[in-house]
């Protein structure tokens, strides 16, 4: 028992430390004035190169664009580009549009969105660059429809490329895209959240908001820096008809909203009665000998080591919190 309580203290000191990185970061995210730009090709097998080429943060600057910002990104990593007589990027460390066949070249999103503009359109003067952006230059070799961008297809559902990322977000994350309607989310403290939610159809955006649904508003971009408490609602939107969408040459879909509310939980507190004591090491025994059954925000509560799987360790993390703070 002396030496879990030491393991523990020593977990605590880590998780404290993890936890203050975890700050620094966030803070460090808010504030500094850059984008991060990756570029890679996951497409084209027979290419001269595969996979990811690099994935850096760039300085934004005041007369940048979308455009700019890439080319400038593969510069600083030391590759060569060339841009075609319309603009765009041709060619990234050798692997040239056309390379694949007829129909291959290179695509931007940008924060999981094939703009409906050019890549020019987009900049920092009118807000249609911002830090914090995250840019992704890809190789397609179906005019995007290998990298998701579905011309014509009217999907406007949520991948299940989702994750809640928050230094205060406890396990059995909510996820979007297996609920589709409505769920909850679990906090162990008042939390600013990054959502990661990618559309299956990236030519449709992906807006996120706070306790109302106001499509007209751009919300929080790219699903950053949502500050929640107990109790809020968060939305995401995704291919309003309203907002900009190259699929809008084709036709109009309807708009997919998904929710999740965000609840507060204390972490070990099994019966959900507002603390954690010894009830919730019997409850939480109760349990694995399949007496009872636990609903989401206890099951929440009840991983202690957040593996996302409910065992006896858990029920012996929650003792030795007890027998360390007695
Ligand atoms: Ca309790
Ligand atoms: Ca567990």
């Amino acid at each position: 028992m002396k030496k879990d309580a030491k393991k523990l203290t020593s977990l605590i000191l880590s998780l404290t430390l993890l936890l203050s990185a975890l700050c620094t970061a966030n803070v460090a995210a808010q504030t500094d004035n850059t984008v991060t730009v990756t570029v890679q090709n996951l497409t084209f097998d027979g290419a001269p190169w595969t996979g990811e080429l690099f994935s850096a943060k760039v300085g934004l600057q005041e007369n940048d664009s979308l455009e700019s910002v890439i080319e400038r990104a593969v510069s600083e990593n030391n590759y060569a580009f060339t841009v075609s007589n319309f603009g765009y990027i041709s060619s990234v460390n050798g692997l040239a549009e056309f390379a694949a066949n007829g129909s291959g070249g290179w695509m931007a999103s940008l924060n999981d969105w094939f703009t409906a503009d050019g890549t020019s359109a987009y900049t920092v003067a009118n807000g249609g660059l911002q830090a914090g952006d995250e840019i992704v230059l890809q190789y397609t070799c179906a005019w995007g429809s290998d990298v998701g961008s579905l011309y014509g297809d009217f999907n406007t559902a949520l991948s299940t490329d989702f994750a809640v990322e928050g230094s205060a977000v406890a396990g059995f994350a909510f996820n979007a895209a297996s609920t589709a309607d409505e769920g909850a989310l679990y906090i162990t403290a008042p939390d600013t959240l990054t959502v990661h939610a990618a559309p299956v159809n990236k030519n449709y955006q992906t807006r996120f908001y706070l306790n109302e649904y106001t499509p007209e508003a751009e919300g929080y971009r790219g699903g950053k820096n949502i500050p929640v408490k107990d109790g809020d609602t968060v939305y995401i939107g995704v291919g309003n008809p309203a907002w900009p969408s190259m699929n809008s040459w084709s036709g109009i879909a309807d708009e997919s909203v998904y929710r999740f509310k965000v609840e507060q939980i204390v972490m070990g507190d099994v019966n959900r009665d507002g603390k954690c004591n010894v009830d919730d090491v019997t409850e939480l025994q109760r349990y694995l000998a399949e007496f009872i059954t636990l609903d989401s925000a206890q099951t929440a509560a009840a991983d202690m080591d957040g593996n996302g799987i409910i065992t006896i360790s858990d029920a012996t993390a929650i003792q030795c919190a007890l027998a360390e703070f007695a």
